[in-house]
């Protein structure tokens, strides 16, 4: 087999965007898989931080950090018009250029399909714009969509996004399906859907720096927090074999010096036993020094002694959990994944095994509907009272999760037909019981302190 196929990172359009270590991990696990069915993969990137057109003329390098994290280019551009509403912030284009785009494209004519992700639901523009160039300058090249849009807003997508096809949830078995489908050629390898150790690396070696690299230990989650999109994506939770995962981080620093790892998991924490306390004595065993980093927020209920030292001597440099709020009621009705004695126990042994308050990140939702602002304000307050950072994470309603019903009556936006609304700068479920006035007092709460 040798068609050539294309992987495509689209922009993100938004009023704001950072790179906490964000890389689109589904799009090249699909670009392993591909190639170890012999097809011939490329990549553009349209996020690359780091394109050398980019800095032709007087553009400076976007701020990046030692830890793989940091800033991407950006063009404020204009603002949809279902926003313009909002017009606190400019709406900006993050990543390369339009016409730098359109030059990389003109690199793979004989293209004979592309692959196209998206991720946040409310980042569909950047994805459109894309695929509009992608179909001037490939006119007659398929295009797949597929990602968290395609999944959550399944059929907005099929109306407006133009390709040729949209997948939904986890691509490998649907790629295989179609390509067979189109092309005529058996697949020679397909992976063991049961098993997530069959599937082949991501195709890492497609980006063109890499500062830093995402792994998954697992897929899924065993808990159903009532606004969280997780089973959707993944309805078991499965898991890799620990020794493989140190084999992978490994590879990957021989191999290209990495030492910045992000994890993506939903569930990393969940039965310390059978993942992360044999993958970070494995770590240990073989010498390896990394440093790790976890934007996605870990369970706290899982932290004990143990479990704190090992991930402080392992060179866990970026710890985040997902607390949500410290009312009760609140943590029972939305999944209880955690209680308030979880958190001050789980600060307190992070801190005695060396943590500093600023570096244990405390996830606040807020916004949630019916959600005041002074259970925000309190749950700050317990946070900061238990010795860590509080975060504040906007809530962004998710279609098909069970808080989805709730959210579609408490907003004013109209979040079922246009995702634009399910941006989380937004505050979608804003009310008069959370104002935006409320939500800009509580911002100038965590700054003071
Ligand atoms: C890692 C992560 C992050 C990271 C990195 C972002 C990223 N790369 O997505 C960070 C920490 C930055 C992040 C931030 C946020 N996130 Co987040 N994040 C995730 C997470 C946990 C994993 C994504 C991932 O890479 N998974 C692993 C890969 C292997 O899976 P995958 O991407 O789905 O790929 C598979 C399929 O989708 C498909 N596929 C993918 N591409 C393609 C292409 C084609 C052509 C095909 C056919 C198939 C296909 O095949 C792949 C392999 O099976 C998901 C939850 C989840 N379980 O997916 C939430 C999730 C995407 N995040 C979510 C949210 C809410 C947020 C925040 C808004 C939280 C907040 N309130 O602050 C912020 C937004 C920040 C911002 N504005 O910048 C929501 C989605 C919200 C939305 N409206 O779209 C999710 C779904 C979690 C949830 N709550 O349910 N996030
Ligand atoms: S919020 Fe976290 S614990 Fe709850 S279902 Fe989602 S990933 Fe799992």
């Amino acid at each position: 087999m040798s068609k050539k196929i294309l992987l495509i990172n689209p922009w993100i359009h938004d009023f704001a965007a950072y790179d906490f270590w964000l890389k689109p991990l589904g799009l090249l696990y699909l670009g392993g898989l591909l190639r170890q069915n012999n097809y011939q993969v490329y990549f553009i990137d349209c996020l690359d931080p780091y394109h050398p057109a980019m800095l032709q003329g007087n553009r400076k390098q976007p701020k990046r950090h030692s830890y793989g994290d940091g800033k991407f280019f950006r063009q404020i551009i204009t603002t949809p018009g279902p926003l313009k509403m909002f017009d606190r912030r400019s709406y900006c284009r993050y990543g390369i250029t339009p016409e730098i785009f359109r030059e990389e494209l003109k690199n793979y004519p004989d293209t004979d399909i592309v692959l196209i992700t998206s991720m946040m639901t409310y980042w569909y523009p950047g994805v459109f714009e894309a695929i509009k160039i992608i179909k001037e300058v490939l006119p007659s090249v398929p295009i797949v969509l597929g990602g968290k849009y395609a999944t959550l807003c399944y059929d907005h997508a099929i109306k407006f996004s133009g390709v040729d096809f949209v997948i939904a949830g986890a691509g490998e078995k649907p790629v295989l399906q179609l390509l067979k489908d189109l092309f005529r050629e058996e697949p020679s390898f397909v992976p063991d859907s049961e098993n997530l150790d069959s599937l082949p690396c991501p195709a890492f070696d497609l980006i063109r720096k890499i500062d830093q690299l995402p792994i998954t230990t697992s897929r899924g989650c065993p808990y159903h927090c009532s606004y969280c999109a997780s089973h959707i994506f993944n309805d078991e939770f499965r898991r890799r074999d620990p020794v493989k995962i140190v084999d992978e981080i490994e590879c990957w620093q021989i191999k290209s010096g990495v030492i910045n790892f992000s994890f993506y998991d939903d569930a990393l924490l969940v039965k310390p036993q059978e993942m992360i306390i044999p993958m970070l004595k494995e770590l240990k065993r073989r010498n390896l020094s990394c440093q790790f980093h976890c934007p996605n927020g870990l369970h706290l209920r899982e932290i004990d002694k143990e479990l704190s030292e090992l991930l402080y001597g392992s060179g866990f440099k970026t710890i985040r959990f997902g607390f949500e709020t410290a009312d009760f009621q609140r943590q029972k009705q939305t999944g209880g994944k955690v209680i308030n004695e979880e958190l001050l126990n789980g600060v307190r042994h992070l801190k005695n095994a060396g943590y500093k308050t600023e570096e244990i990140g405390i996830y606040l939702l807020c916004g949630m509907p019916g959600q005041s602002a002074a259970e925000v304000s309190s749950s700050i307050d317990f946070v900061r009272e238990s010795g860590a950072k509080p975060v504040l994470a906007e809530y962004s309603p998710i279609p098909g999760t069970k808080m989805w019903e709730e959210a579609i009556a408490s907003s004013s936006f109209d979040i079922q037909s246009e995702p634009l609304y399910h941006n989380n700068t937004l505050l979608p479920c804003r009310s008069n019981v959370f104002s935006y006035a409320d939500y800009t007092e509580l911002k100038k709460k965590l700054k003071n302190n």
